[in-house]
C-alpha cells in the first residue's frame, strides 16, 4: 500500500446510509476508505455504498445479492440515490448470468455450465479482496473500486468509485468471475470474466463462452416499464446522420439485433416518472463486448430479447419459444435478456504442457454490457454547481 495525500474524491467511506451525518476518515497511508461494519439492521444480504462529495453524501446505492448452485452469485434488487435527502429509488429487481453456453470449434462439445451442471462458487480468499475489499459468506467479494476520471473539465476534475460485488463460479477445470459493479454515477456494469485451466483434452480448441442474461430493470417499481430500440442512421451523401427510437418490436414480446454500425441500443423506461428538467428517466443497455456469438441455436441469432415478466420464464434456451405467443411488452413490467460472449483462442499465455502435464491459467478475458443512466438526473452528477 502506498502511502500519498488522498484528494478529496478518494476520502470515500465504504458506508451505510445510516443516521451518521459525519464521514469516517481515510486510514491514514491507504488509497483505500476506511472499511466500516455493514449497516446492523441490514439483511444480511445487502450492501448500502455511499458516494459523498464535498463532505456530503451524493449518491448511494443500496444493493441486494444472492448466490446459490448452478446460478452463482446473481443480484436480487438494487436501488439508487441520485442525492442528498432523495428517495431510494428501484433500478433492478434480479439481475441474473442463467447460462453460460459454451461451443467447439469443431461442433462439440457444447457445454451449458449454468443449466447442465451444479457449479457452485470457489471460497474467496484474502488475495481476492484487495486491499479495499471483504468477503461475504465467504464466497462473494465486495470492494470499492476507483474507476477513474468521471468528468474533466480543464483543470476540474471527477475521479469516480464503484461498489463491486464479486464470486467466482468453479466450474470443473474452469472459473468465471461474475462481477456486478455499481457506479456513483448510476451506471451499472455485468459481466462474465473466463478465466482457469483449459478444458482437459481440448486446451488447445477454440470456443465461445457466451454469457446468457436475465436483466429485470424495474425503474422506480416493476409497472410501466417501457421498451424502445435508439438506431443512428448515417444518411450517405447528404452528410448527415440522424437516431432513430421505435418501439421495441412495435411493442410485441420478441428480439433485435445489436448492429455495431448503428450503435444499437436498448431503452428501457418507466413511463410514470420524469426528472427535474421533466423528462422521462431510463436505463440505456449498451454491450461491452468484441464481437458477436452465432451459432445454430436458435437463442443464439439475436443479441435482446424482451419479454413480459413471467416467474416462470427463467431459460434463456427457451426464449424462442417464450416470444412465439406474441404477448403485449408495452407500459407493463418486462424482462430484457442479453448476451456477453467471449471469443477464447487458446494461446501459450493460458498454460503448456510440462512433462504431459497442462499447467497455467488462462488470463481473464471480460465480456460486458451496460446500463447507463439517462435523465435520471437533471445535471451533471459530482460537478460543483
Ligand atoms: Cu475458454
Amino acid at each position: 500500500v502506498k502511502t500519498r495525500r488522498l484528494p478529496l474524491a478518494a476520502t470515500l467511506a465504504l458506508g451505510l446510509v445510516a443516521a451518521a451525518t459525519t464521514r469516517p476518515a481515510a486510514a491514514a497511508g491507504s488509497c483505500c476508505p476506511t472499511v466500516t461494519e455493514r449497516f446492523p439492521n441490514s439483511p444480511s444480504n445487502e450492501v448500502i455504498q455511499e458516494f459523498p462529495y464535498e463532505r456530503k453524501m451524493h449518491t448511494a446505492w443500496k444493493v441486494q445479492f444472492a448466490h446459490a448452485t448452478a446460478r452463482g452469485l446473481y443480484i436480487t434488487g438494487a436501488w439508487f440515490r441520485t442525492g442528498p435527502g432523495k428517495p431510494w429509488m428501484k433500478v433492478l429487481d434480479e439481475l441474473r448470468c442463467v447460462d453460460i453456453f459454451v461451443p467447439y470449434h469443431p461442433g462439440n462439445p457444447r457445454f451449458y455450465d449454468l443449466t447442465q451442471y451444479n457449479f457452485n462458487l470457489e471460497p474467496a480468499t484474502p488475495e481476492d479482496t484487495g486491499p479495499c475489499g471483504e468477503i461475504i459468506d465467504g464466497v462473494v467479494i465486495k470492494e470499492l473500486r476507483h474507476h477513474g476520471v468521471t468528468w474533466k473539465d480543464d483543470q476540474r476534475v471527477y475521479r469516480g468509485s464503484s461498489l463491486v460485488l464479486w464470486a467466482t463460479l468453479d466450474a470443473a477445470n474452469y472459473n468465471y468471475i461474475m462481477e456486478y459493479e455499481f457506479k456513483d454515477d448510476g451506471t451499472i456494469m455485468f459481466g462474465l470474466g473466463a478465466t482457469a485451466r483449459n478444458h482437459p483434452g481440448d486446451e488447445l480448441i477454440a470456443h465461445t463462452h457466451d454469457g446468457l442474461w436475465r436483466v429485470d430493470v424495474d425503474l422506480n417499481g416493476s409497472a410501466n416499464d417501457r421498451a424502445t430500440l435508439v438506431r443512428h442512421l448515417e444518411n450517405g451523401s447528404s452528410r448527415t446522420a440522424e437516431d432513430v427510437e421505435d418501439p421495441f418490436g412495435s411493442g410485441v414480446e420478441g428480439s433485435a439485433l445489436w448492429v455495431a454500425d448503428e450503435y444499437t441500443t436498448l431503452r428501457l423506461y418507466d413511463t410514470q416518472t420524469t426528472n427535474a428538467n421533466g423528462r422521462l428517466i431510463s436505463y440505456d443497455l449498451m454491450p461491452l463486448r468484441y464481437g458477436n456469438s452465432r451459432h445454430e441455436e436458435d437463442f443464439s441469432d439475436p443479441d435482446f430479447w424482451v419479454t413480459p415478466y413471467d416467474a416462470t420464464e427463467r431459460f434463456y434456451t427457451e426464449l424462442p419459444s417464450y416470444v412465439s405467443d406474441g404477448e403485449p411488452i408495452d407500459d407493463t413490467d418486462i424482462v430484457v435478456w442479453t448476451v456477453t460472449p467471449v471469443h477464447h483462442l487458446p494461446r501459450d499465455e493460458d498454460g503448456t504442457f510440462i512433462r504431459g502435464t497442462w499447467r497455467g491459467a488462462a488470463l481473464v478475458m471480460w465480456t460486458k454490457a451496460m446500463l447507463k443512466p439517462r435523465n435520471l438526473f437533471s445535471r451533471t452528477p459530482f460537478f460543483p454547481y
